[in-house]
Formats: structure tokens, sequence, C-alpha cells
């Protein structure tokens, strides 16, 4: 039996999989219960509100919501659920993911949305801050976070420069 999905990963076109899987990424490395599909704000509207609308029940506990462009699916996420909404801003060819970022950074005060980087760092920090939440509750999460956490020191403590002249 599956255990039940807590992070939903949505992303707004099979573009955007490229940078949102950096966030699957880390919540396989991390052992978390996840899902992850296509979620159209403006291609699919009627399936977007219907996932708001069934996250919690279905026991999401934070939805990553990745997006380019006119990027109205973290918002409209956060519109439907109380459910935290984790915003990441896809990088797009004209405007470089600015126009991303400011699409999900500015909501209207009352519907928030975390919103993080452009592009695979925000994708992997949405995930890591995630596992965060949920590790206040979970020791055993807590403890494979921790330890993610020092490898990740080992790792820049090892790290070399060329020589110098
Ligand atoms: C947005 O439009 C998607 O999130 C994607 O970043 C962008 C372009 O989508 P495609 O035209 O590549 O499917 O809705």
């Amino acid at each position: 039996m599956n255990a039940t999905v807590q992070i939903g990963v949505v992303m707004g076109s099979s573009s955007d999989w490229d940078t949102m899987r950096h966030a699957v990424e880390i919540l396989q490395q991390l052992g978390v219960p996840h899902e992850a599909r296509v979620l159209s704000a403006h291609r699919m509207p009627d399936d977007m509100f219907a996932y708001a609308d069934s996250a919690a029940g279905r026991g999401l506990q934070a939805i990553i919501a990745g997006a380019g462009g006119a990027a109205h699916l973290p918002g409209m996420l956060a519109a439907k659920t109380t459910l935290p909404v984790l915003g990441v801003p896809v990088a797009g060819k004209a405007l470089g993911g600015v126009d991303s970022l400011h699409s999900i950074v500015q909501m209207p005060k009352g519907i928030p949305v975390a919103t993080f980087a452009i592009g695979a760092a925000g994708a992997a920090n949405a995930a890591l801050f995630a596992v965060a939440m949920l590790a206040l509750h979970d020791a055993a999460l807590l403890q494979r976070l921790q330890a993610f956490r020092s490898a990740q020191t080992e790792a820049a403590r090892a790290m070399t420069l060329p020589p110098q002249p």
C-alpha cells in the first residue's frame, strides 16, 4: 500500500519539468511521499480547482507549484485551499523568469504564496522548506534533513579551487 501523499508538486507544463524535477529529487532523497503532475491554470482551470479542492482531504500538507510567464498557478491554488502553497518561478525564454517571479510573489493581502528563487535553486529550496515544515512533527524526517545538511556542509568544506599562479 502506498503511503499517504504528503506533498503535491504541480507545474504548468511538461516544459517546467527540468526545473521542477529538482523539487521532486529532494523529496525522493529525503523519503517524503509525494506526487508530481502537470496542472495548468490557463489550459486546464477546472482541473486546477478540483486539485485544490481535494488536496487537503487526500492528506496533502503542502503544494509546491511551479509555473512560468503569467504564472497564475500558485496564486490560484492558494485562492482555493488553505494548505500552504510554495511557488516556484520557472524561467521562460523571453524575460528570464523575472516575469514569473513577479507574477507569483505579488499576491494580494490575504492569500499568501511562499515564493522561492527563480529556477532550480527555488525548486530545490521549496522542497527543503516543505520538508522542514513536515519535520516539525516527524522526528525521523528531521534526522534525515539534518543528515542532508551535514553532508552539504562536508561537501562545501571539501571544495577546492584551481591552483593559483
Ligand atoms: C506556463 O507557460 C508554464 O508553466 C510554462 O512555464 C509556460 C510555457 O508552457 P509551454 O508553452 O512550454 O507548454 O503556463
